[in-house]
């Protein structure tokens, strides 16, 4: 027992490093890597682990995949940034692609998720004093609770978790929270007259993987509509195939009025998020009232293209459904006395510990870890189980193994 868990001597030398050197704003799991290929990820000792985590679903496509490289490769010898002052070959022709994609009139480019988000939020607010018609100042977002967004000053201001927000304030005005997958709450909020926007995640991924009932989606969008509110959906996580379904909204057949996306937009190679709606909506923002110095850039553009391209040829969605129907299947059959659940929608999953040892889902990680499988928990008992999207049947089989063998060991 006294080798289980137990750091290499170069393991210990980074993880030094990084504790000396580095803000101490995470606690990962003691495991350094250095190479990432489809499924699987490499310690520096060679070590290799299925990545059931996929950076947070930014490695939909799988680490390091060939097209996306080359796609960043070709480009990055060619042109990475011009910035929006000047036009690139790329930005249009990226813009005409994944509005069609999608099915939007426009998209508004920005590198990283909370500043999409960010985006969602100023457009929302300007199209209710433009279009809507409020008093300047007075525009009002519903939020829920349980709510994950990102962490700047803004974000963070109608968040719900104090790790994310004490002693960060004073906080922004202009937000009211209500519970998650609670529509009649939504519909006694939009009363107000001066409320632009719902903004919600379609399933809440930081609060453990929450699936929302049947129906929510339709019944947000139906509300909206009736209210004259704009229906944003924060698919930075749930979207691009990684629930079964290209948006997490499709599974309902709704589209909402602004999408914000993230993460997997670039396979993750590099910060690449965007917000998409149509005209009436987008038109509104006018030169100089917002932007980025890397939004939209070629290099971005390229590789974007190249992201959202796999997920159609490779035929993501599908296999995001059947895998995760099989491994919530495969868990559920293992009847092991220490889950508590098993929830989820494709391949964006968690599991719920139940153990009288309160660091056992930490513990559970470590023992994942030895036998080759890297997962991570969440608020102590949650532990999501989220693989790149590549993952084939033979390899959720072995992964369950691993995840039995894990579990006897508790
Ligand atoms: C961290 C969570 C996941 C997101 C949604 C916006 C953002 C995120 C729905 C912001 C980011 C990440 C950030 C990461 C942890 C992670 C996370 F557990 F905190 F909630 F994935 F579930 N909207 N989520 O999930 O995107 O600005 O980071 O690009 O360590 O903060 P970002």
């Amino acid at each position: 027992m006294q080798v289980l868990n137990a750091a290499s001597a170069t393991t210990q030398h980074y993880l030094d490093l990084e504790d000396k050197y580095g803000a101490h704003n995470y606690h990962p799991l003691p495991v350094v890597l250095n190479r990432g290929e489809g499924v699987f990820l490499y310690d520096v000792d060679g070590k290799r682990y299925y990545d059931f985590l996929s950076g947070y679903s930014a490695v939909n496509q799988g680490h390091c995949h060939p097209k996306i490289i080359a796609a960043l490769i070709e480009q990055a010898q060619q042109l990475t940034l011009t910035s929006r002052a000047f036009h690139s070959n790329l930005l249009g022709e990226y813009e005409k692609y994944i509005t069609g994609y999608f099915g939007y009139d426009k998209v508004l480019p920005m590198n990283t998720g909370v500043e999409a988000v960010e985006t969602a939020l100023k457009l929302s607010r300007k199209w209710g004093y433009k279009v809507k018609s409020i008093a300047e100042n007075a525009a009002k977002i519903i939020v829920c609770q349980g709510n994950f967004h990102g962490r700047t000053t803004g974000v963070i201001s109608f968040s719900s978790d104090p790790d994310a927000t004490k002693e960060f304030g004073p906080y922004m005005p202009g937000y009211v929270a209500i519970p998650y997958n609670d529509t009649a709450a939504l519909e006694k909020e939009m009363q107000d007259k001066n409320v632009v926007a719902f903004l919600f995640e379609p399933i809440q991924g930081e609060a453990g993987v929450l699936v929302p009932d049947d129906g929510y989606y339709k019944k947000v969008r139906t509300l909206c509509d009736e209210y004259n509110v704009l229906m944003v959906a924060d698919e930075i996580q749930t979207g691009l195939a990684r629930t079964g379904t290209m948006l997490a909204c499709d599974h309902e057949n709704v589209q909402p009025d602004i999408l914000i996306l993230g993460k997997a937009l670039s396979g993750g190679v590099l910060p690449v998020s965007a917000v998409l709606c149509n005209n009436e909506i987008m038109m509104t923002i006018k030169p100089g009232e917002h932007g980025s110095t890397y939004g939209g850039n070629p290099l971005a553009c390229k590789v974007a293209i190249a992201a959202l391209q796999i997920l159609k040829d490779e035929q993501l969605t599908e296999n995001a459904a059947a895998m995760g129907n099989l491994l919530r299947t495969e868990l559920r059959n293992l009847n092991s006395p220490f889950i508590e659940t098993v929830r989820g929608r494709g391949l964006l999953n968690a599991i719920v510990i139940k153990h009288a040892n309160k660091e056992a889902a930490w513990q559970l990680c470590l023992n994942l870890k030895d036998k080759g499988l890297l997962a991570k928990p969440t608020h102590g008992d949650k532990i999501r189980f989220a693989p790149p999207l590549v993952i084939t049947k033979e390899q959720i089989l072995e992964c369950v193994q691993i995840i039995k063998g894990a579990l006897e060991e508790l």
